[in-house]
């Protein structure tokens, strides 16, 4: 398998209680390279578009109103089967459900306020990181 890239976001509970740093240190320990980064506060709009296959479900709008109470860290990550890692990193959705040794079992809050955000096919991994990130800031930051 050759590297892969995958869309990580530090959700608003985690920059909030300073956890930036320490979520970061430990994806740079599980082999990821921070390709890009971005940190940044989503409008009601945007973050209705990058959720926009929840819309309509009974937690849609209380996502909406927690993803754009504060800043946002969005992190290109680059690794062998980046996708599929990151998320077993993370962890469950809910953090009462997720693995001991998981991102969302240590820092997770609640089934909503659960820390962290990864891509969960390569397809939506290219879409989310084009969400966050321009064609050409992703060229000057890989440029040899
Ligand atoms: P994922 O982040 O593990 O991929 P999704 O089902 O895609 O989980 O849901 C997106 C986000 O919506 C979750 O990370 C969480 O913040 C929120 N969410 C999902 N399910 C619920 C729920 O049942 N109640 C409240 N919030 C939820
Ligand atoms: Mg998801």
């Amino acid at each position: 398998m050759g590297k892969e890239w995958t869309l990580a976001m530090l959700k608003p509970d985690a920059v909030e209680r300073n956890l930036i740093g320490a979520i970061i240190s430990r994806l740079e320990s599980e082999g990821f390279r921070v390709v890009a980064i971005k940190m940044t506060r989503l409008t009601k709009e945007s973050a209705e578009a990058f959720y926009s296959v929840h819309r309509g479900k009974p937690f849609f709008e209380s996502l909406v109103r927690y993803i754009t109470s504060g800043p946002v860290v969005a992190i290109v990550l680059e690794r062998e089967d980046a996708v599929t890692h990151l998320r077993s990193v993370m962890g469950a959705t809910d953090p009462a459900k997720a693995d001991r040794n998981t991102i969302r079992f240590q820092y997770g809050l609640s089934i909503e306020k659960n820390t962290i955000h990864g891509s969960d096919s390569p397809e939506n991994a290219r879409r989310e990181i084009a969400f966050f990130f321009t064609e050409q800031e992703l060229a000057e930051l890989t440029s040899k």
